[in-house]
């Protein structure tokens, strides 16, 4: 019989999800054989210096994983976290490092996508806000109109980028007003600061944290269960409604 968190009406929930959710839609994760990471460096595609040194190359790179993206659809790892959420209301928060766009698709609403949103774009150079975004810039880079000066570049926190403060603000907040607060890690590698480091947060909250991993990860060690599985298959059973709900 498969242990689960134990979630009461007193329990809050806060989910962080990594590339592995998104595994069995058919997006590939970043450190798994065949993964991203395998074909493109980082520093040239995902950080301020590689956009600066070759923005067209970058775009090419987001470029196919918006078409990527487009193409798949949420599974149900991503659509139990939707679930979840309408049941505990105001006592669920996810924070997501992915950027695909299919928890919101999936239904999440109070979501927090801490690494940015494939389908928005900002202006290199000026403050103006983010905008949607979802065409393919595979020929002339798009330049501001506002400005006149900055290309536009993808809304996506890249590696050497600081996180929107108010995001980890919000995920503090929701913490810091749990009566009891269990924390589940969602297919991600713990690689990847600061949302690898947020297991330790949780804990020193006294949280209950949990790990759902096809494989064990690099921080597997700092959660208190590990659940091995695919996320598809074990997220719809492990948060099941149970009768103490
Ligand atoms: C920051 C957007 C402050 C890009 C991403 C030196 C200089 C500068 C910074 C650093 C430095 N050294 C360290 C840092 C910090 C750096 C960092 O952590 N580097 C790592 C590599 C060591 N972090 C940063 O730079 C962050 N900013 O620290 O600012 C600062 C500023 C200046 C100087 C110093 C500090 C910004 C980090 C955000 C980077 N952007 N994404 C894009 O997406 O295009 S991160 C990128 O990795 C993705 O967002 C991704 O989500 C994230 C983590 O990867 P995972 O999601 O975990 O995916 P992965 O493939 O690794 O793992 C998938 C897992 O799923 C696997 O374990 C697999 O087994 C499992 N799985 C597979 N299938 C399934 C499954 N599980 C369940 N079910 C399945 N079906």
């Amino acid at each position: 019989m498969q242990l689960r968190p134990p979630i009461d009406d007193e329990t809050s929930v806060l989910v962080l999800t990594g590339a592995g959710i998104s595994a069995e839609s058919g997006i590939p994760t970043f450190r798994d054989a065949g993964g991203l990471w395998e074909s493109h460096a980082i520093e040239d595609v995902a950080s301020p210096g590689g956009f600066e040194r070759d923005p067209a190359l970058v775009w090419r790179f987001y470029s196919e994983r918006r078409r990527k993206a487009r193409t798949c659809a949420p599974n149900p790892g991503h659509r139990a976290l939707a679930l979840l959420e309408r049941r505990l209301g105001d006592r669920f928060l996810l924070a997501s490092q992915n950027v695909d766009g299919l928890h919101g698709r999936a239904g999440s609403e109070r979501l927090v996508e801490l690494h940015g949103n494939l389908f928005l774009s900002r202006c290199s150079h000026c403050a103006r806000p983010p905008f949607s975004d979802e065409a393919e810039h595979t020929g002339a880079l798009p330049r501001c109109e506002q400005c006149g000066t900055g290309l536009w570049r993808p809304h996506i926190v890249w590696f050497g980028e600081m996180l929107d403060p108010e995001h980890l603000e919000r995920i503090d907040h929701f913490m810091g007003k749990a009566k009891r607060l269990v924390f589940l890690a969602v297919g991600t590698s713990g690689a990847v600061w600061p949302a690898a480091g947020l297991v330790g947060v949780a804990r020193a909250r006294g949280a209950d944290t949990w790990l759902v991993n096809a494989e064990r990860a690099e921080n597997t060690g700092h959660f208190h269960h590990f659940v091995q599985g695919e996320s598809g298959t074990v997220l719809p059973d492990l948060l099941a409604s149970t009768s103490r709900w």
